[in-house]
């Protein structure tokens, strides 16, 4: 059965994108443009009505949402080891995982895409300034957390080595550039960051996706 990930340049698709290459897992990339509403096409809704990124197929399975694609790919790929196995460890992955997909990575859709929230433009911008105040604290629990982490002994978010935390920090940080929000504000996570992007699958996909690592422009 031939894996295929369907991913857009920078989005939240990077995650399982880079479990794929750290896998070395066969499987064929596909690139959807987002900003030209290639995700709400026909041919794209009747495979995934939900109409957004990632979508992971697997033969004639569709699956959709990282939490459930990040699962998928760690029991396929047993060997990669991207989630701790022991109790404890497996709960305080999926606690921060869960906490990335629903908390930090939907305040940053109130920012990218306030309009999914209120046709009103005026209203649109008071939810996006309120969610920029909003997104800077998470990104500094986030950066809390890796140095709970690297107390712990844990040189990654994901454990023992890279995996699909770190490269969702590496998103959420880059996000936080577009929202106006520099990577030096929250510097132990940025200097992790640039260390996530050179793990050499992980620049594979930085590289096929052609992204930048940040975005941040001072105003
Ligand atoms: N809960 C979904 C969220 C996916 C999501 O927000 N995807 C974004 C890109 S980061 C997207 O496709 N946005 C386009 C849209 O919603 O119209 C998941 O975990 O997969």
């Amino acid at each position: 059965m031939t894996l295929k990930l369907y991913y857009a340049s920078g989005a939240c698709s990077f995650v399982p994108h880079t479990m794929l290459e750290m896998a070395g897992a066969t499987f064929e990339p596909v690139a959807i443009k987002l900003h030209k509403g290639e995700h709400k096409s026909p041919e794209y809704l009747a495979m995934s009505p939900r109409g957004q990124v990632p979508v992971l197929t697997d033969g004639e399975q569709v699956i959709t949402q990282i939490v459930a694609i990040i699962a998928y790919i760690d029991a396929k790929f047993p060997e990669s080891a991207f989630i701790p196995k022991d109790p404890l460890g497996r709960a305080r992955f999926v606690e921060t995982l869960a906490w990335m997909n629903n908390t930090v990575h939907p305040t940053f859709t109130h920012i990218f895409m306030p309009g999914k929230f209120t046709d009103d433009e005026a209203a649109q911008q008071a939810i996006k300034g309120h969610n920029v105040g909003l997104y800077r604290k998470l990104l500094a629990e986030l950066q809390g957390l890796l140095a709970k982490a690297k107390a712990a002994g844990q040189d990654w978010l994901s454990g023992v080595h890279c995996g699909p935390l770190d490269a969702y920090a590496l998103t959420l940080l880059r996000w936080g550039g577009i929202a106006g929000i520099n990577p030096e504000d929250t510097p132990e996570l940025w200097a992790h960051v640039q260390r996530v992007a050179q793990v050499p699958a992980v620049a594979r996909v930085i590289e096929r996706e052609k992204l930048q690592l940040t975005l941040y422009k001072p105003a």
